[in-house]
């Protein structure tokens, strides 16, 4: 993590006084690897050492009041359920605050239109960018199946579609189409591999959205991000304490959340890997979260919902091989980007999980059966 100098430290400093009525800021430091919202870790003299500060990002999150309003909603629904007795006994659960800036707004917008936001930082705990291990792998699924059952009772009225388009894959397969049409990427083998990859499961890629359009599938309170690196874990009992990264919290499938869960936690060289062909989906780790997960899930899943769980799966990193692919064409203006090349890279590595999820249909389906 890298501490913030100068100019820049000044501005954030300021920034993080909107927020602290007590206490001194002594530093400020990038936090976490996100790459849609700027994120930084707030350390201060005070008796509560640390808070996160949030810039986000509007391009990406076009109403960010909107998206506190869920966070909100989302809070006070699961701090009711907590209190009503634990879900798990004995175990923690963590639900992040949002803190107030000193109007007592739950944001604050700086004069040059940045919106700011900050929230308690959970002490102990730490993420992870790939599974560790087996116990790793079901703490994992335990906390999405935590996630989900605590807010399985909130209509999903109450939250507002915040990211209008996020995870519908036909949406995003227009927008490669447009962007396609408009630049036409240099030739090479990757670039080649990613076009083909994509023409081959284009007839394919509704399959969520039509069980959705059939009734098959319904919408409900999803995370809509739930990547390992969002799961916190206890330092020092190794549990799942908290799914963090609450901005995409809105009505969807919950086959986005268990997709998006098992892509990146079954895929044990990581999403950032520069090791592309050697990416490879993980069915004892697919097996760990599953077996995390469903005892939770079981209360609230349909006979159809098991049924996608599969397609899910194989969607859901094909879909963010495809967003990605799309950015590198459009010039790398989604996602945060370290080098050019940095998106093909990316979306090469979610071609190949697909691949390999692909290649291990009958066991992933084995396994699905076999832990419900
Ligand atoms: C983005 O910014 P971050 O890392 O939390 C993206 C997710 C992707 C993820 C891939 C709003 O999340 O959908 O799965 O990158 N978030 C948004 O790492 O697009
Ligand atoms: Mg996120």
């Amino acid at each position: 993590m890298n501490p913030v100098k100068g100019k820049v430290l000044d501005n954030l400093v300021a920034v993080a006084g909107q927020f602290v009525p007590q206490g001194k800021v002594i530093a400020i430091e990038e936090y976490g690897n996100g790459n849609v919202n700027d994120t930084f870790l707030v350390t201060l003299d005070s008796k509560e050492k640390h808070f996160v500060l949030q810039r986000i990002n509007t391009q990406v999150f076009h109403r960010p009041e909107l998206v506190m309003r869920n966070i909100r909603a989302f809070s006070e629904h699961v701090r009711r359920r907590l209190q009503s007795g634990p879900l798990s006994p004995g175990r923690r659960w963590e639900v992040v605050r949002v803190l107030s800036a000193e109007d007592g707004e739950d944001h604050w917008i700086d004069p040059s239109g940045s919106f700011w936001r900050a929230l308690s930082f959970i002490d102990g705990a730490q993420s992870f960018d790939t599974i560790e291990d087996i116990e790793h792998g079901k703490e994992v699924g335990f906390a999405l199946g935590m996630f989900h059952n605590l807010l399985s009772d909130l209509p999903r009225e109450k939250l507002v579609d915040t990211l209008e388009g996020f995870h519908i894959t036909p949406s995003y397969l227009l927008h490669y189409d447009e962007i396609l049409a408009q630049n036409r990427p240099k030739k090479s083998a990757e670039v080649d591999y990613a076009l083909q990859f994509i023409e081959e499961r284009r007839g394919w890629a509704n399959v969520l959205e039509k069980a959705k359009g059939q009734g098959r599938l319904g919408l409900r309170p999803i995370h809509g991000d739930p990547k390992v690196n969002n799961v916190m874990i206890d330092n020092s009992t190794g549990q799942a304490i908290s799914i963090v990264d609450l901005d995409t919290v809105k009505p969807g499938l919950v086959h986005y959340d268990v997709g998006d869960c098992l892509r990146s936690g079954c895929n044990p060289l990581g999403e950032e890997t520069d090791q592309w062909e050697r990416v490879h989906f993980d069915p004892e780790l697919c097996q760990a979260i599953l077996q995390g997960y469903l005892p939770l899930a079981r209360d609230f899943l349909t006979e159809n919902d098991y049924e996608y769980l599969y397609d899910a799966i194989r969607l859901i990193s094909l879909e963010l091989g495809l967003r990605f692919f799309t950015d590198y064409l459009a010039g790398n203006v989604y996602f945060k980007a370290n080098h050019q090349e940095h998106n093909l890279l990316r979306a090469l590595v979610q071609f190949k999980l697909t691949g390999s999820i692909e290649s291990q249909e009958t066991s992933i389906r084995l396994i699905i059966q076999d832990t419900r």
